[in-house]
C-alpha cells in the first residue's frame, strides 16, 4: 500500500452494549416516523437547519473521497414556478403517455398525479446534482468514481438530517430532469440526481396508510 503520512487518530469511543442498543432502538423509532409528504405549508425553514443538513450530507462516504455532489437550495418564488411548470410538463407526458399500466397501478395507492403544487408552496427545493467530473481551481478535470452510490448515500444522509431536525421532505424525480440543470444554470458535467422538497407539512395533512417490510423480509443472517 502506498505510504500515507497524513493519517490522524480516529475519534472513536467504545460504548457498552446497553447504550448501543438504546441508541439503535431510539434511532430506528425516530426514522420510522419519517414519511414522504406531498402537501406543504408555506412556512419558511430556518437557514441554519438547511445549512447543517447539507453539511451532514457532505459527510457521506464517496468514491476516492471525490465528494461528487452539489446542492442547489431554491427559495426564489420565480425559480420555483419555472421548476414547477417544467416538472408538470414532464409529468403530464409521463402519466398520460409514457408510464405503463403496471406503473400507474403501483402509483395508485399514493394518489399522485401530474400536478405538483408543492414545488411552489414548499419553502425550499433542494436540487441534488451528481458531478461526473470535478473541475479544480486550475480548470483541470478529475474523474469521479461510484458517483450514483456516493450521491445516493449523501441524499440519504440529507433526508435523515432534515427529518431529525423536524422538517419533512418529498423525494421528487421528474423524468427526464434535464430542465433542472438549464433553469439552475449548472455546468454540463453536473447531472440532476434528485429534487428534495423540504418544509413543514400543511395543516392536518394525511399520508397513505403504508407498511414497511419486516426485518425477516429485508434481511438474511448467515
Ligand atoms: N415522478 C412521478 C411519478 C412517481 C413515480 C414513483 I416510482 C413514485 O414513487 C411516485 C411518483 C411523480 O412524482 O408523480
Amino acid at each position: 500500500m502506498a505510504k500515507c503520512d497524513n493519517f490522524i487518530p480516529l475519534k472513536f469511543q467504545f460504548q457498552d452494549d446497553e447504550s448501543m442498543s438504546n441508541a439503535a432502538e431510539a434511532f430506528y423509532q425516530m426514522m420510522s416516523r419519517r414519511r414522504s409528504v406531498r402537501d406543504f405549508s408555506a412556512k419558511d425553514v430556518p437557514q441554519t437547519v438547511i445549512e447543517n443538513a447539507l453539511l451532514a450530507a457532505g459527510t457521506a462516504p464517496s468514491g476516492a473521497n471525490m465528494q461528487p455532489w452539489h446542492f442547489v437550495v431554491v427559495k426564489d418564488a420565480a425559480i420555483k414556478r419555472r421548476i414547477r411548470e417544467a416538472a408538470e410538463a414532464e409529468e403530464r407526458d409521463l402519466y398520460e403517455r409514457r408510464a405503463s399500466e403496471e406503473w400507474l397501478q403501483a402509483l395508485a395507492p399514493l394518489g399522485t398525479d401530474a400536478n405538483k403544487p408543492f414545488l411552489e408552496t414548499a419553502p425550499a427545493l433542494i436540487v441534488i446534482f451528481l458531478k461526473k467530473f470535478t473541475i479544480d481551481e486550475k480548470g483541470n478535470k478529475h474523474k469521479n468514481y461510484y458517483t450514483s452510490e456516493s450521491v445516493g448515500i449523501a441524499t440519504g444522509f440529507l433526508i435523515t438530517a432534515l427529518h431529525n431536525a423536524g422538517l419533512v421532505t418529498l423525494t421528487h424525480t421528474p423524468s427526464p430532469m434535464k430542465f433542472l440543470g438549464t433553469i439552475l444554470e449548472r455546468p454540463r458535467h453536473e447531472r440532476p440526481f434528485l429534487l428534495l422538497v423540504c418544509g413543514y407539512p400543511a395543516e392536518n395533512v394525511k399520508v397513505p396508510d403504508i407498511t414497511r417490510l419486516k426485518l425477516k423480509d429485508i434481511s438474511t443472517f448467515i
